[in-house]
């Protein structure tokens, strides 16, 4: 490679790495290091009859008001699923939720992993699964009171476990058991303790390549002109 192309791709290579922003998102006063792609992706299924309990009424049935970063405003009465930010599980109800540009880890600290956004002063109690396939499930505990975080180390993960699922079971019978919205109210799942998908960012693993690959090639050139000095 000439000279003057090492130089044009090394200080944009560098570039990049420098311009790499701070991902972190601060919501209710938990920060997530990874910023909006922490967030549930996708709801694979709900069922708000689960526990054979009541359901809530049609507005507060849109799963897609638990997906992606918390936007509650404060408003409770919905006229519609559209006008909603938030999802009724129903009295024993059940949702489960993908991330699929992230996957949930532990943290190797008894800091929380995991954030339920649920909405309103008291937390109703809902139990709380994880899954790395959507098939088989761990029980890590679950939100009640004032608590909305899970630690998943206290259940013998690390970072280097990686769940894509998350299995949110109202507990029947307590709170409320009747009303449009019945069942705990979930705006968000956002994961504390994550890290992109494989193939959906680079990776550090990958920077540390081309930062390798660009040291390898500006010492080949040094080489290269040792070289031609000694025989000029
Ligand atoms: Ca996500
Ligand atoms: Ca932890
Ligand atoms: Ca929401």
């Amino acid at each position: 490679m000439k000279k003057s192309a090492v130089w044009k791709i090394l200080p944009a290579g560098l570039l990049a790495i420098a311009a790499q922003p701070s991902l972190a998102v601060t919501y209710g006063g938990v920060e997530f290091p990874q910023g909006a792609i922490s967030f549930a992706d996708v709801a694979v299924s709900y069922d708000p009859a689960f526990g054979g309990g009541n359901v809530p009424t049609a507005p507060y049935q849109g799963t897609g008001n638990a997906l992606g970063i918390p936007d509650y405003t404060g408003a409770n009465g919905c006229a519609s699923v559209a006008s909603c930010t938030f999802l009724s599980l129903g009295a024993g109800g059940r949702v489960v939720l993908r991330f699929t540009d992230n996957v949930l880890t532990g943290s190797d600290t008894s800091a929380f992993d995991l954030w339920i956004f649920e909405i309103g002063p008291d937390v109703e109690d809902t139990t709380v699964d994880v899954s790395a396939d959507g098939m088989t499930w761990f029980s890590v505990g679950s939100v009640t009171g004032a608590t909305r975080g899970i630690d998943l180390d206290a259940f013998g993960y690390g970072t280097s476990s990686a769940f894509s699922y998350v299995r949110l079971t109202d507990v029947l019978g307590e709170g409320a058991t009747a009303g449009e919205t019945v069942g705990a109210d979930i705006d968000a799942v956002g994961a504390i303790s994550t890290r992109p998908s494989a193939g959906a960012v680079p990776e550090p693993a990958s920077w540390a390549m081309m930062i390798g690959g660009f040291a390898a090639m500006g010492g080949a050139l040094r080489r290269k002109r040792a070289m031609a000095a000694a025989f000029a």
